[in-house]
């Protein structure tokens, strides 16, 4: 393969021609779709004679003001996937036909079939897929769509915008014609075909103006889209409380599919969703389902001002709509639940997958510098970094400072293609901030770390904090400036209580403030406070306000008193983890050494007065009650041997179960429910959690509950409670649900990705084989991203069997990302980031993944996504 170019945001240059008005005719036969595009054209100052447009459909004609042009007058290139009109004038109508072949559009992006149904895909560069056009987010245009199909085979054909007239073409075709009256980038163009059903309700909004509303699935799915029209509105009307943020269009349309690359896409006026975000009914979705569907519905829906109305200048911009739309999903998630569990989450996540990401070969900004590919920066740093840098804007401006950045950033960008420095330059010129350094927020990978000292002085009454920043070097980046952190800190008394809060120099408890966000600027810097007239502990990173990494000498009683005393949510929880991290940090080293085994010492006495503790509210129970995950620990340590994590977790939670075993049990009764009501997520949450312990004492009587509860469940949640608590035991009691749970949902997809991946997480020695088994199930298909990531993606996150000694599961997973990069590059370079992490373990596993990495480079026909990936993989280390 041709080396692949790669594109550099310096580069970036205005488009030299605008499209003022696009008019597209979709006429749908049986296998080829034929694409009228009429383009109204005019220079945009630049000096280029020639107009490129980015194309790779089947060209069948070009006509420039109505002139059918010939080679040389217009030349294609294939390989740059280009289509140049020669001397175009200034200003002009360009018509050009496409055809193309949704059925045999394996990648799911520009047009293609699932399940006899036609859905769109354009984000970021899909639309070039369809027909020849300035794909880029910086050309704005206004489009009409008139689709034509059959109406047996398509009674359904809809669009963006509004509907503006349908009729019989002939006796069996129809025609539906769609107008768009806001300007938009070509990625936001959708359109849908085929035999689905919608379920209709209305909005209106704080204007008084009616919103029809409507959730599309096909018609077996209609029983389960309920909570997602409740999802939408409860989004519209946070939108207008929050941020006083309207909808715009007469209708919003939502529309499932089975098979999608990603979880949803914010298309104007019609959002197509994978089913896995929309579908949810008690007895086929867990709680986290739920909350799922409604925080992806939400930032869908949030996306019509951050990403439709103001939109990116260029795609290195992304975070600019990602960033800010998931910070406001976040917040939207944080008011319908409970704000503290949602933060731990949020955090649990981020250094489950976003560390590790920043730790690693493909890390980068969150406004990256370059890219081969762009889908392969649709990145958990992007997003959910993205969302910190976001949060943190709000962390130094307040609630209020935040919402006047958003209104001036609203007032002087609506309908533009902006930067994200623009938006900076809104938050800082409306609240008349100076935000300089926090720009490096936006140009400096790797997450910082903060080494904090506290002292206390007795005579003087003063607390001094003593922070250091730094941040690991990153590809590319191998010096980094102090970045502007906001530090959120509390000084708890002896007594649990915290103490208010003066800086040196300040009037005496002016602001009586417990929490102080503290400015850190400089590599090192020095906070005093005043007037303490006890030794405090220190409460640290209240509310994770900044996603940096921190280290402070805490002991171990210390943070027992943090977890039983902070009065910030995060950092109660934050104690527990630490002693965790603590503790699993020191058995996974004396099991290395030889060392026997030494317990769980304070974590256990620690988890006995959480578990006794009735005050406390159940899901944030369970997260204190539940162990840094594996993830976490991997980016704990070098020469890593999972084998050996797993094994010492599973032994410290063995012993965490047998332990306590009465407050588990007790735990379990009190927190069980009859009847299913949505409200007692938590409570399921805490009980799973103690049912997973229990199944761990080595009796008979936790299995026969778990067989019990599967037997009994009324809800997704509780069935899936019971096999995740024996998912890792080979016992009768797995066998029989597991195959019971096969029979019983054999017809719903996305209860069967759950029974995948159940399949590829178990501890159980032959699981390799059970998922190279689970491949020849007539409910599985490699072709459908859902499946392959619940079986293939679920396995590449299992200790034990992906990283089994003998490489086996590495060449499994190779093996699969060649085989699905030959049809789905989007999927393929996913799966393939699973050996991102290859230098950090053993030099066993090191060398083994590392063959692999080498096998799958070599290999003839990669995509430009997988070569990104392992090129990045392979190369050396900064
Ligand atoms: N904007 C889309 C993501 C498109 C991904 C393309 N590979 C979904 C979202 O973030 O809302
Ligand atoms: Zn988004």
């Amino acid at each position: 393969m041709a080396t692949p170019q790669i594109k550099y945001r310096k580069d970036y240059t205005p488009p030299a021609f605008q499209i003022d008005k696009v008019d597209l005719t979709f006429d749908i036969r049986d296998t080829l779709t034929t694409v009228r595009s009429r383009l109204v054209v005019r220079r945009n100052g630049g000096e280029a004679a020639d107009l490129l447009l980015d194309g790779s459909a089947t060209l069948k004609s070009v006509t420039l003001d109505g002139e059918r042009l010939a080679e040389p007058r217009y030349r294609v290139d294939a390989d740059a996937e280009t289509l140049t009109i020669v001397d175009a004038p200034d200003g002009f109508i360009l018509e050009i036909e496409t055809e193309v072949e949704p059925a045999a559009n394996t990648s799911l992006m520009g047009l293609y079939a699932s399940g006899g149904n036609l859905f769109t895909q354009c984000e970021p560069e899909g639309f070039r897929k369809i027909t020849y056009y300035l794909d880029r987010p910086d050309v704005m245009s206004k489009f009409t769509t008139t689709l034509i199909a059959d109406k047996q085979a398509y009674p359904v054909l809809l669009s963006n915008g509004n509907k503006v007239g349908e009729g019989m073409l002939d006796r069996k075709r129809h025609w539906v014609k769609w107008v768009d009256p806001y300007k938009k980038p070509s990625y936001l163009f959708a359109l849908v075909a085929g035999k689905l059903v919608a379920l209709r309700d209305r909005f209106v909004t704080a204007g008084g103006r009616e919103v029809k509303l409507e959730v599309w699935t096909e018609p077996s799915d209609q029983d389960k889209v309920a909570h997602a029209m409740a999802s939408l509105k409860r989004a519209m009307k946070w939108d207008e409380e929050r941020f006083g943020l309207e909808y715009d269009l007469d209708t919003y349309m939502i529309v499932a599919v089975g098979d999608f690359n990603m979880g949803a896409m914010e298309n104007k006026g019609l959002n197509i969703f994978n089913t896995k975000y929309v579908l949810a009914r008690q007895d086929t979705a867990t709680d986290f389902d739920f909350e799922a569907v409604e925080a992806v519905i939400g930032h869908e829906y949030f996306h019509n001002w951050t990403g439709n109305r103001v939109t990116c200048r260029d795609w290195f911009q992304l975070s600019l709509k990602e960033g800010l739309t998931v910070f406001r999903d976040q917040e939207f998630t944080a008011d319908q639940t409970s704000r503290a569990v949602k933060r731990i989450d949020d955090v649990r996540s981020l250094r489950a997958m976003q560390f590790p990401e920043d730790a690693g070969p493909t890390a980068h900004p969150i406004r990256p510098d370059s890219y081969i590919e762009m889908n392969n920066f649709y990145t958990m740093t992007v997003y959910e970094k993205g969302a910190e840098v976001v949060r943190m804007y709000q962390t130094l401006l307040g609630r209020d400072g935040f919402r006047k950045g958003m209104d001036l950033y609203f007032r002087r960008h609506d309908g533009q293609a902006v930067t994200c420095d623009d938006f900076r330059a809104a938050m800082a010129d409306a609240n008349g901030v100076n935000l300089d350094q926090f720009a490096l927020w936006y140009s400096q990978a790797g997450t910082p770390h903060l080494a904090v000292e506290g002292a206390y002085d007795e005579a003087a009454q003063t607390y001094t904090l003593t922070v250091r920043q730094s941040c690991p070097a990153t590809p590319g980046q191998a010096e980094k400036a102090p970045f502007h952190i906001p530090f959120a800190v509390g000084l708890v008394g002896p007594d649990g209580i915290d103490l208010p809060l003066t800086l040196e120099g300040e009037a005496a408890a002016a602001s009586g403030a417990t929490t102080r966000v503290l400015d850190v600027t400089l590599a090192e810097q020095r906070f005093v406070f005043t007037g303490v007239a006890a030794r405090p502990v220190p409460s640290l990173l209240r509310d994770f306000s900044a996603p940096v990494t921190l280290d402070f000498a805490y002991s171990d009683e210390e943070l027992a008193f943090l977890m039983a005393n902070d009065a910030d949510p995060f950092a109660r929880w934050e104690a527990g983890q630490t002693l965790a991290r603590r503790v699993l940090v020191a058995r996974v080293a004396d099991d290395a050494a030889g060392r026997p085994w030494q317990g769980a010492g304070a974590l256990a006495d620690c988890f006995a007065a959480v578990l006794a503790d009735h005050a406390i509210d159940p899901a944030f129970k369970a997260l204190m009650l539940t162990l840094p995950s594996e993830a976490e620990l991997f980016e704990l340590a070098d020469d890593v041997d999972p084998a050996r994590l797993s094994r010492v977790r599973e032994r410290l939670l063995a012993e965490l179960a047998q332990t306590l075993r009465g407050a588990w049990h007790e735990t379990f009764d009190l927190n069980r429910t009859h009847d299913y009501r949505p409200q007692d997520a938590g409570r399921r949450a805490l009980k799973n959690l103690a049912l997973a312990m229990l199944a761990r004492l080595p009796d008979d009587w936790p299995l026969d509950a778990v067989r019990e509860q599967f037997e009994g469940a009324d809800n997704m949640t509780d069935q899936i409670g019971a096999l995740e608590a024996v998912k890792h035991r080979d016992s009768e009691v797995r066998t029989d649900c597991l195959i019971d749970f096969a029979e019983r949902w054999a017809d719903e997809a996305l209860v069967m990705d759950k029974y995948f991946a159940l399949i590829a997480s178990s501890r159980l020695p032959c699981t390799l084989e059970h998922v190279q088994a689970a491949m020849a199930h007539p409910a599985f298909s490699i072709k459908n991203p859902n499946k392959a990531r619940a079986l293939i993606g679920a396995f590449t996150r299992n200790l034990d069997a992906f990283h089994a000694e003998d490489g086996a599961g590495y060449a499994f997973v190779a093996d699969r990302v060649l085989e699905i990069d030959a049809f789905n590059p989007q999927v393929a370079s996913r799966l393939v980031q699973a050996f991102n992490r290859w230098r950090k373990l053993e030099a066993g596993r090191r060398a083994r993944m590392k063959a692999e990495l080498e096998r799958i480079l070599a290999a003839p026909g990669l995509s430009r996504d997988v070569y990104e990936i392992v090129s990045k993989n392979l190369a050396e280390p900064v």
